[in-house]
């Protein structure tokens, strides 16, 4: 946006005389965070095919350090979620003093009980308990990664179900997964939280064992305070109201977080924003919505999970976290109480074109505006690429074979 502080200057007067509180807008922006996923900078690909891309991640080591150019460059990316074993190093310690030196915390660790031989029937909903030992013992260890690293997030997404009537007793896993699922939450130390992420499908396609957010809340219900339900957009049948499971969890407490992404058809996993920009402003108007009422208390980590399969995976962290902060931007310029009038009189045209008064308003000026005052680049992307970072680790990581992030196939 060449001129960008002219136009700045032209919004904030019109934000102002739609009765905005410019400044306030601008703390709020500045206060935003996002947490980016280790995995999202290494190669990954679908079952069909990784397409390594030069320049990939190869290691945790080198992860953090195209994190931290994200973070460099938005200013509001300051932590990066981490997967085990495909970040697994020697020394956690070491990583975390790594990330700090880069200007970065450690954060979400994610347990993986996808991908170890013995899980083909499940992890911790397995019938045979020796499986399930395994797959506590590796959530137990989780635990202490996540003590040694200071993060207080473990992050648990199981692909666990079954792919044909008949083939496990449905409630007899159940009952399995509850008692594994007190023993990982006894073991975290307060104010630890454990994430429960669901999914109604893939790789399971007959039943998931944590298939919808009622079946997260039901767990987490029963598991205690400092378990809460996250939602990831991509695991949702087609034509589920996300922002109405999101405002169900707000006014229940049980929202813990989210991994951002966006779909067109399943699990895709593609650029935050890049498919439905709406829903995700939608969703945003909800949080901002709990945010303001004094009953409701949230605590939500924001985070993002895309795997990124054609598009340079450094730029498209920058448009992912740029899209989730324009999402926001957006919702701060609903006026609120003009939508609270218009819905309790039932003025119905009036309460959605307050909504899209907002939506329509191109906040980019606003947000160039916001990183500039934080020492960011107005432009994240245009910095990015004027940097030489991308040549400079293409040139110095020479793709080697297995190198991938522990991706399947990469
Ligand atoms: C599962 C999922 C989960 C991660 C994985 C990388 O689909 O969303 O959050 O563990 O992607
Ligand atoms: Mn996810």
């Amino acid at each position: 946006m060449k001129n960008w502080r002219e136009t700045y200057r032209v919004l904030a007067d019109d934000l102002t005389a739609r009765g905005l509180d410019v400044a306030q807008i601008k703390a709020s922006l500045k206060t935003q965070r996002v947490e980016t996923p280790s995995w999202g900078y290494a190669d990954s690909g679908t079952r069909f095919k990784v397409f390594r891309q030069r320049g990939a991640a190869r290691t945790a080591y080198e992860k953090l350090a195209d994190a931290a150019q994200v973070h460099k460059y938005t200013g509001i990316a300051p932590s990066v979620a981490l997967h085990i074993p495909w970040d697994k190093v020697d020394d956690y310690a070491h990583l975390m003093s790594y990330a700090q030196g880069l200007g970065l915390q450690l954060g979400a660790i994610n347990p993986n009980l996808f991908q170890d031989e013995e899980y083909m029937l499940g992890s911790l909903c397995h019938p045979d308990a020796a499986v399930r030992r395994q797959a506590i013992n590796h959530c137990l260890e989780c635990v202490e990664i996540a003590v040694t690293v200071g993060s207080n997030i473990i992050s648990l997404w199981l692909a666990d179900g079954t792919s044909s009537p008949g083939q496990d007793s449905i409630r007899g896993r159940k009952h399995r997964l509850l008692e594994a699922l007190h023993e990982v939450y006894a073991a975290m130390p307060a104010p630890m939280c454990l994430l429960i992420e669901y999914k109604f499908f893939e790789p399971a396609f007959y039943h998931t064992d944590l298939g919808d957010w009622g079946m997260a809340y039901l767990m987490a219900e029963k598991l205690g305070d400092r378990a809460q339900v996250l939602v990831d957009l991509g695991h949702h049948p087609l034509g589920t109201n996300i922002e109405q499971i999101v405002a169900l969890l707000i006014d229940e407490g049980r929202l813990g977080g989210f991994h951002f992404n966006n779909k067109k058809f399943a699990d895709d996993d593609l650029t935050v924003g890049s498919i439905n920009p709406y829903e995700l402003f939608l969703i945003f108007n909800e949080l901002i919505d709990g945010e303001r009422d004094p009953q409701v208390t949230m605590d939500v980590a924001y985070m993002i999970d895309e795997s990124i399969n054609i598009k340079p995976k450094i730029e498209s962290m920058l448009q992912s976290v740029i899209n989730v902060q324009e999402a926001y931007a957006k919702a701060l310029l609903i006026n609120r109480d003009k939508l609270a009038e218009a819905q309790a009189a039932g003025r119905v045209v009036e309460a959605e074109e307050t909504l899209l008064d907002a939506y329509r308003t191109d906040v980019r000026p606003l947000l160039a505006a916001v990183r500039e005052e934080m020492g960011r680049a107005p432009d994240p992307i245009t910095a990015f690429r004027a940097s030489g970072y991308y040549e400079k680790v293409c040139a110095e990581r020479i793709p080697e074979e297995g190198a991938g992030a522990g991706y399947p196939g990469a």
